[in-house]
């Protein structure tokens, strides 16, 4: 039996898909109500495909509880909180779960950590405070790090399809878990030292930060002499080794817009392109600001309560709005004049910020110009009730004439 600790995003689709593939699974959180909610029926976020699997879990005996079960095999995945200021990441979610579970598990059982953290954790934090306890890593207790790699949007199938990394101290315990990760994984599993396997997951969203920030700093250059980003993308693109990314209002989510800041914290003096290129994607917010006011200028537009944005989450068909460029947008606002903007997401259905609308048809009528913040499915489809608006579009999916673009 598997104990899947943590239920969010990354622990309940793992947690559902062993137990539709099989394996005798048991779901951990420490959130009665979310317990509750999953007992009932129901599932606790939106994601494609995550009913059906919810269904099939169900359907094959998974469980849900607060308690930790007394088991061969644990898996973490409890988020891991970031400070804003210090650009840390905080590992005490791991290590209380990591403690509770020494508190029921039999000897030689395995520790599975899939939250994010960052390189280094593993030796610094994780493995003093099991051998704190008492336990020797390696032999009453054995670490794994299995970095979690989904993409919220298509986790299902990510979940199926994407290769993985086994972090372990000891081979054949690498093995066990590879294992049981292809009870479901149709990907390629790799089985490597605990290290390496931190270090990995973080330079893959450094390598993604890294590129996002190169298209954003694309699109400053081709603002300041007026020329189309997109089109020059697009023809570089065509290149056979140039694959350039897309530039937007900035980055958001808990991983690409946290992870990168770890390497800059532990190497200052080595990181430079990576440190640059988190200020660039950090900066974009401002810049987008600065954006729509030139464009009410051009526009003769002076209220900034006639312009509304579209969309609060970070990114398209999610309803996850963790480290949004729009909250982030709204903040900066409100530190350069009176608050105003309005808001509209149809992924949120509560009250999270001023000025928020719930219904498409009145956030539209209510505004002369829209900004596109977010690329849901939902304007694209709809995007012929922006006729007769301003639209600064910052994904390049409107398209009509007229549009203006970051
Ligand atoms: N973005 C751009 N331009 C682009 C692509 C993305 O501005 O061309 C923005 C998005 O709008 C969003 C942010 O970047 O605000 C991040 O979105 P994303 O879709 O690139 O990635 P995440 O944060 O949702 O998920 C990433 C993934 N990592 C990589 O692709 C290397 C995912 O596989 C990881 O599992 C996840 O981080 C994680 O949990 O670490």
């Amino acid at each position: 039996m598997v104990n899947v600790i943590g239920l969010g995003y990354i622990g309940l689709p793992t947690a559902l898909m062993m137990a539709s593939h099989g394996v005798e699974v048991i779901g951990t959180d420490y959130n009665t109500e979310l317990v509750e909610t999953l007992n009932s029926g129901k599932t606790t976020f939106k994601e494609k495909g995550i009913d059906d699997l919810f269904t099939k879990a169900v359907k094959a005996g998974i469980q849900f509880t607060s308690k930790y079960q007394v088991t061969d095999t644990y898996i973490i995945s409890v988020p891991t909180p970031y400070d804003k200021f210090s650009k840390k990441v905080d590992a005490c979610y791991v290590i209380a779960a990591v403690k509770d579970v020494l508190k029921v598990c039999p000897k030689g059982a395995v520790i599975v950590i899939e939250s994010t953290v960052s390189p280094g954790t593993m030796d610094k934090y994780i493995r003093p405070a099991v051998e704190k306890e008492g336990f020797v890593t390696g032999r009453d207790i054995n670490l794994v790090h299995a970095p979690e790699r989904i993409i919220p949007g298509n986790m299902v199938f990510e979940l199926v399809h994407n290769n993985r990394t086994i972090g372990a101290d000891d081979h054949t315990v690498g093995e066990k878990i590879k294992d049981l990760y292809a009870s479901f994984c149709k990907g390629e599993i790799v089985v490597t030292d605990i290290k390496t396997a931190e270090m990995t997951k973080v330079v893959e969203n450094t390598f993604r930060a890294v590129n996002i920030a190169f298209a954003n700093e694309l699109a400053k250059i081709c603002r300041h002499d007026d020329m189309d980003v997109y089109e020059i993308i697009k023809i570089c693109n065509m290149h056979p080794r140039v694959n350039i990314l897309q530039p937007g209002p900035g980055v958001g989510g808990h991983c690409i817009s946290v992870d990168p800041w770890f390497l800059v914290g532990d190497y200052p003096s080595l990181a430079k392109v990576i440190d640059e290129s988190m200020k660039t994607n950090d900066g974009m917010p401002d810049f987008l600001l600065n954006r729509i006011y030139e464009i009410m200028k051009d526009n003769g537009l002076t209220d900034v309560k006639r312009v509304g944005l579209y969309g609060l989450t970070y990114k398209e068909n999610v309803d996850d709005m963790r480290e949004s460029p729009t909250l982030q947008l709204l903040e900066s606002q409100e530190r350069h004049l009176a608050a105003g903007l309005k808001v509209y997401d149809p992924f949120i259905t509560e009250d999270v910020v001023n000025h928020q609308y719930h219904d498409l048809d009145e956030f539209i009528e209510n505004v002369d110009m829209v900004v596109i913040m977010v690329k849901h499915n939902e304007i694209i489809e709809k995007m012929n009730k922006l006729k007769n608006k301003i639209i600064l579009d910052c994904h390049n999916i409107i398209k009509m004439d007229g549009v203006y673009h970051i």
